[in-house]
């Protein structure tokens, strides 16, 4: 441990998203996401919940950033609610001065406490208004054009002030869960049992074509207009999980990783970093796989100035020998949480899909870092939930050695892609600051190294592990 280290100006923090900790979603003139509506939807969300009130950050913000001070923290990534700066999102729409201005607080707020801001324009909540108009990201045209007018109006605003720009997160996560499994808004998706409307076997990959082509777009605008003047970096963030063999004497498990991590994240890296979508997904999806055209291929290749990486876990992967059904999306692979000795990749969460395993993330940094010619990495996303969590006592959560011992192995993971393999990793955003709306796990799964106490007003009382990755981190960083 003694010779690992991380740089002095190494930003460190917490992230959180508009939809799971804003609530006042009918305050001030904000107009409905695509989240807001799904939400109303009988069965959608596990504990029937919606984010109306959720951590009341629209009101409670300046208990945000007191809290943030607390903890340390050297900077905060949040997200902007679109719906609430346009209330019907498109380029020829009202700007809502009202919503506009609680981002421009919080970002005084933050600055006036040192703590710098990174913003994601866009974690999920499309404006619904947008969707009802035109299908939302399915239509390329408009919805290329309505997001870079928000964009602007964000850069305008905050441009002079905000350093860290994320144009999307986790693109993965609205085109496959919003337009495959449908788990996610808007729920589109083959399965007629679960939505009326969608077809997982192309919608998918037209969102995240569209999606990459908007990123390059807003990106090219940043570049032109504002970065000269204001000097600040942007980039888009990925989701991906560690791949381990479900057999480790079986070559076809091994491509099957590979295939996996492509699928998952060079689905949106490769085009960004290399011009191109990876072969093995030209290769099983054909003409479902949109291509770009010169114009658009020059927008997104280079687009990216840093990285950013959300990751949680790992999983085994095994080879499928069956052929790609239409509505495959991870490289005709099993995804498993055990390997074919019966060992788990490692202990159970609160989600289904998350069982922490830290040397994955040490891998995985520099499995990104050797495709993609060392980008700087910034780690917008790293957390866990805690089996159990919820239905514990307050004294007994805020004791939280689980989710402390998952910061220790996978800041400790950081420092090792750092010092020992040469990954240029510049921040770590710890999800979350808050205990906040897990999205369709509802309020059941907690993620917040703060506990809020839901049914007191929201407030916010730290947990054990926040200490932790407060200590972790000014004892790396010099
Ligand atoms: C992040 O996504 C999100 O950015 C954040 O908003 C969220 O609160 C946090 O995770 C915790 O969940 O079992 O097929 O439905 C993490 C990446 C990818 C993890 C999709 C969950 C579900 C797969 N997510 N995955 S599935």
């Amino acid at each position: 441990m003694a010779n690992l280290s991380l740089p002095k100006d190494f930003l460190w923090g917490y992230a959180t998203a508009s939809y799971q900790i804003e609530g006042s979603t009918n305050i001030d003139g904000r107009g409905d996401s695509i989240w807001d509506v799904f939400c109303q939807q009988p069965g959608k969300i596990a504990d029937g919940s919606s984010g109306v009130v959720a951590c009341d950050s629209y009101r409670q913000y300046k208990q945000d950033v007191a809290l943030l001070k607390l903890l340390g923290a050297k900077a905060y990534r949040f997200s902007i609610s679109w719906s609430r700066v346009i209330p019907h999102g498109g380029r020829s729409d009202e700007v809502n001065q009202l919503g506009l201005q609680y981002y421009v607080n919080l970002v005084d707020e933050l600055l006036s406490n040192g703590i710098a801001p990174m913003v994601t324009l866009f974690h999920w909540d499309l404006p619904q208004k947008l969707y009802e108009r035109y299908g939302g990201f399915l239509n390329k045209d408009e919805f290329v054009a309505d997001y870079v007018r928000f964009a602007k109006v964000m850069f305008e605003a905050l441009g002079s002030k905000v350093k860290y720009w994320i144009t999307f997160n986790e693109p993965w996560c609205s085109s496959i869960l919003g337009h495959s499994s449908g788990v996610f808004a808007p729920g589109r998706s083959s399965d007629r049992e679960r939505s009326s409307e969608g077809d997982s076997s192309t919608e998918p990959w037209i969102v995240g074509h569209h999606i990459l082509i908007a990123h390059g777009a807003a990106v090219k605008l940043y570049r032109e207009e504002f970065k000269p003047r204001h000097g600040g970096i942007i980039g888009i963030t990925l989701n991906g999980d560690w791949t381990l063999p479900f057999d480790a004497d079986s070559k076809d498990d091994l491509e099957a990783c590979q295939r996996k991590l492509e699928f998952s994240i060079a689905w949106y890296a490769d085009p960004i970093y290399h011009g191109e979508y990876p072969a093995s997904m030209r290769s099983q999806l054909g003409s479902r796989l949109p291509s770009f055209s010169p114009e658009e291929k020059a927008l997104v290749h280079g687009s990216n100035d840093f990285y950013g990486m959300n990751t949680y876990c790992a999983n085994y992967i095994r080879h499928r020998s069956t052929p790609a059904t239409a509505d495959d999306y991870s490289g005709n692979v099993d995804i498993l949480l055990s390997n074919k000795a019966h060992q788990p990749v490692g202990p159970i969460t609160q989600s289904p899909w998350l069982q922490p395993y830290p040397p994955g993330f040490r891998k995985l940094m520099k499995w990104i870092s050797g495709r993609y010619g060392r980008p700087p990495i910034y780690v917008t996303e790293n957390g866990t939930s805690i089996k159990g969590e919820n239905d514990l006592s307050r004294e007994e959560i805020l004791k939280d050695d689980f989710r402390a011992e998952y910061f220790r192995g996978h800041v400790n993971a950081l420092a090792e892609a750092v010092s020992l393999d040469g990954v240029d990793c510049k921040a770590y955003m710890a999800w979350s600051l808050l205990d906040n709306f897990e999205w369709a796990e509802g309020y059941e799964t907690r993620f917040g190294v703060t506990y809020v106490d839901y049914q007191g007003g929201q407030k916010r009382y730290p947990k054990e592990s926040a200490k932790v990755v407060a200590q972790l981190f000014n004892s790396l960083c010099q």
